[in-house]
């Protein structure tokens, strides 16, 4: 009888989705160019050749093991960031006071358990003024709840929003990050700067989860036509969620808001910081975006009337998937182009 009560207790938290299951994944590093905005493109290290680095989503309790190899020439590390790594400190990603750092050519094996739930994310721990801040390394680490607060239970859109800065005078040159006296002239989100990024489309009725990150420089997020609920900070719930109209972030910072979308039309989504809805320069650039309601007909003067849609930008499809990893098509970057390759033999004839 009492086999038989564990059995039941197995099976229905089997069905439930909450057993801990082991969850194996494999990352590389690739250098590649990422297009940030037409005529400006940054060299970076991008995860699987993506930035944001693919979605990694797991349930807590479940064992983490994510092998990375190094395909770049330079030396890199992972860091879990929010995750607390109880009893297997050395897999903090920390070069020189964790582990040696992974060197080109070379993987490491990181193993641990998901032990704190919420919107994380992994981002390299080596020379992290260029490496995060200006080379994209960074990406989503998702762990869900095995008891998730009533108001996530509603959320029918999940979506990621990674803000991030670049430097142009340094983008095209690997081991430099020009601090002190960087000048940060690139802004965007998910990588691309505005209007090279995409629309956020929800409908009335959808219960809009924005998981917002800001792995390299200070946003001040503004959504037009509706408060906001912040939710969570730093991956936890909040004991008392409050409404907003403008999230702060500091770098490293997330937010995860919870908006009901009840407003039907098409809404400015920008950073109130100024300087970041510039590009080169430029005004109307770098971090901004509209969320479309899909009932809402577009004008003609509308200037993402005819954008060639990609629903996946925000995430959005593959956090609809199951657990595991996702890489994303539209986060890409493209190899470098051949004539600009360091020459590997030491006479060309
Ligand atoms: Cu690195």
């Amino acid at each position: 009888m009492k086999t038989r009560m564990i059995t039941l207790a197995a099976a229905l938290l089997t069905s439930l989705g909450v057993q801990a299951e082991l969850r194996q994944f494999e990352l590389t590093i690739e250098e590649v160019d990422l297009e940030v905005a037409p005529g400006f493109s940054s060299k970076v290290w991008a995860f699987n050749g993506q930035v944001p680095g693919p979605l990694m989503r797991v349930q807590e309790g479940d064992e983490v093991e994510v092998t990375v190899f190094n395909n770049t020439t330079l030396n890199h590390t992972i860091h879990w960031h929010g995750i607390y790594q109880t009893n297997t400190w050395q897999m903090d990603g920390v070069p020189e006071v964790t582990q040696p750092a992974i060197e080109p050519g070379e993987s490491f094996t990181y193993r641990f358990v998901a032990d704190k739930t919420g919107s994380l994310w992994y981002h390299c721990h080596v020379n992290t003024a260029e490496h995060i801040d200006l080379r994209g390394m960074w990406g989503p680490l998702i762990v869900d709840p095995k008891e998730p607060i009533d108001l996530e239970k509603e959320v029918t859109r999940d979506a990621v929003l990674f803000f991030s800065s670049w430097d142009s005078s340094v983008a095209q040159t690997y081991g430099e990050n020009a601090v002190p006296g960087r000048e940060l002239d690139y802004f965007s989100i998910n990588g691309k700067s505005h209007p090279y990024n995409q629309p956020l489309r929800v409908r009335e009725g959808d219960v809009l989860r924005l998981r917002l990150y800001a792995p390299t420089s200070p946003v001040a997020f503004h959504l037009h036509g509706h408060d906001v609920l912040v939710t969570h900070k730093d991956g936890s719930a909040l004991p008392a969620p409050y409404w907003a109209d403008v999230v702060p972030l500091q770098p490293g910072e997330r937010y995860d808001l919870i908006v009901r979308m009840n407003n039907p039309g098409i809404w400015m989504v920008h950073d109130h910081i100024e300087e970041n809805t510039t590009a080169g320069g430029k005004e109307m650039g770098g971090s901004m975006l509209v969320v479309e309601y899909e009932e809402i007909a577009k004008p003609d003067f509308y200037m993402w009337k005819d954008i060639e849609f990609e629903p996946d930008f925000y995430m959005v499809e593959s956090m609809a998937k199951p657990h595991g990893l996702h890489n994303i098509e539209a986060f890409m970057g493209v190899e470098p182009a051949l004539e600009r390759r360091p020459r590997r033999t030491s006479h060309s004839h």
